[in-house]
């Protein structure tokens, strides 16, 4: 038979045992295990739009689990992602502590784990990267800001995060830092309202009826969300927020904007959700065997009068 003739018998066989053969390693799915926090705010809607769309996108098999706002079912979550055998766990801890029992079943299992948005506090072998902005650097440009307003004067009134979360610890940290170069700004009251717009309406409702809110120029709120909720509070209470106190926030959602331009917010530190593409990228290139930094900071913005107007109509949340 001429060379070419074999040649050919010789691809025929292959094609043919090709077809029965199982699909290889890499023609499967990726499947990735994700425990996000819950749906408390504006800001983690957007955070969950972005991480399904990007799956969607890359045609990875994600298990997306809702945590309603609980670590214990954050935790319960991550075990049934290792008992699934995925290939990659990412979760976005709700709070900083509590995790290292989880995630070292995690590594014993030999399942990465990739940490979105808020950072855990446990030893850096637990997890490949950390991909998510610096609060405390939030904090500290939400002070600055407000010092720059106030002429270095304010008696602020400051509404909390997630209490034992990493933003609301940082931004507090980072807030209290620039304060400190100012001795005629002070917070004179602090509260949670739980990253919660409805909560936030709560405190400040509750914070108005008491005489030391007469004293305060000044809001700190460590997301739009309980600043809008405080917004409302005090228009139902005849107040005029933007104007009778000046009101410095984080996340630069939408309606943050929005109020900006109304005059009722007065500025908005940006703290971008879209996590979905950078998550997914640092899974592939870990994957592709690449080394990768511990910590992805992402690169924030600011918003206050001078450009709210412009930047709204390209806002993607
Ligand atoms: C910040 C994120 C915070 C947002 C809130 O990365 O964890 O949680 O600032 C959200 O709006 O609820």
């Amino acid at each position: 038979m001429r060379t070419t003739q074999i040649a050919l018998a010789l691809l025929a066989v292959l094609a043919v045992a090709g077809c029965g053969e199982k699909p290889k390693a890499e023609d499967k799915a990726l499947t990735v295990g994700f425990s996000q926090i819950g749906a408390e705010s504006a800001w983690r809607t957007a955070n969950t739009d972005s991480i399904r769309s990007e799956a969607d996108k890359r045609e990875i098999d994600l298990k997306f689990s809702d945590a309603q706002g609980q670590q214990v079912n954050q935790k319960k979550a991550i075990r049934s992602f290792i008992a699934q055998g995925v290939d990659v766990i990412a979760f976005a801890p709700i709070v900083e502590t509590g995790w290292e029992d989880v995630l070292e079943e995690a590594k014993a299992a030999g399942i990465p784990v990739f940490v979105s948005d808020r950072r855990p506090d446990v030893p850096d072998d637990l997890y490949v990267t950390f991909i998510g902005s610096d609060f405390v650097e939030e904090g500290r440009r939400a002070a600055q800001w407000l010092a720059d307003k106030t002429g270095g004067k304010a008696v602020i009134a400051e509404l909390t995060g997630q209490p034992g979360s990493a933003p609301a610890n940082d931004r507090k940290k980072g807030f209290e830092e620039v304060l400190a170069k100012y001795p005629d700004m002070k917070i004179v009251y602090s509260q949670t309202g739980q990253f919660e717009r409805a909560k936030g309406k709560e405190v400040m409702e509750a914070f108005l009826k008491n005489p030391l809110s007469k004293q305060v120029t000044a809001v700190f709120a460590h997301n739009d969300d309980m600043a809008i909720g405080a917004i409302q509070a005090m228009e139902e209470a005849g107040m005029k927020p933007g104007e009778d106190i000046v009101i410095v926030s984080i996340d630069a959602i939408k309606d943050a904007l929005v109020a900006i331009t109304e005059g009722k917010l007065n500025a908005s530190i940006e703290c971008n959700p879209l996590l979905g593409p950078f998550l997914f990228d640092a899974i592939a290139d870990f994957r592709a065997g690449k080394t990768l930094p511990k910590r992805t900071v992402i690169t924030d913005l600011q918003f206050d009068s001078s450009n709210a107007a412009a930047a709204l109509p390209e806002r993607k949340y």
